[in-house]
């Protein structure tokens, strides 16, 4: 066969404000409810090195440090995700960065919130490219 689908693979983190508010099982559900496959999963609280390396785009900005804050405030699930074209398809699942505007449908824009705190909290982290889903699979899962 010439023609086999080609598959790719992409870190998905339910970040703390997902975790606390329960709604780890319902981004699992929409996960898989769209066909994708998990490949791993672990619940951790991350520390400061692996959020610096995970956000290095962000370093320098003055939403870092309370980024950095937030994401290790509390355990994350961190799960890598297969399929095909699940970078960009995850990415839409989640919906816009800003919960406020993202659109209904997305998890973002049905479950999340502004809060008006200094960091925009908003559930999910999927990544943004092939480039980064290598980085940040390495990063977080590093025996894959
Ligand atoms: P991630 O999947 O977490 O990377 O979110 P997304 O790619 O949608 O958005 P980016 B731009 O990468 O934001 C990363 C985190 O930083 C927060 N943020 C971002 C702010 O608080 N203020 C800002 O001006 C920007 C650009 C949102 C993301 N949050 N978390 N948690
Ligand atoms: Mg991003």
């Amino acid at each position: 066969m010439t023609d086999a689908p080609k598959t790719e693979r992409t870190l998905v983190l339910v970040k703390p404000d997902a975790v606390r508010r329960g709604l780890t099982g319902e981004v699992l559900r929409r996960v898989e409810a769209k066909g994708y496959t998990l490949v791993a999963a672990e619940l951790r609280t991350a520390d400061d090195a692996l959020l610096a390396e995970h956000y290095a785009e962000h370093a320098g900005k003055g939403f870092f440090a309370p980024l950095v804050e937030f994401m290790g405030s509390g355990p994350v699930l961190a799960v890598v995700v297969e399929g095909h074209r699940v970078i960009e398809g995850f990415r839409v699942l989640a919906g816009t960065t800003e919960p406020t505007t993202a659109a209904p449908g997305t998890i973002r824009g049905d479950l999340g919130r502004d809060w008006g705190l200094s960091v925009t909290q908003n559930l999910v982290h999927g990544s943004d490219s092939a480039e980064s889903a290598a980085r940040e699979i390495a990063l977080w899962f590093p025996s894959l």
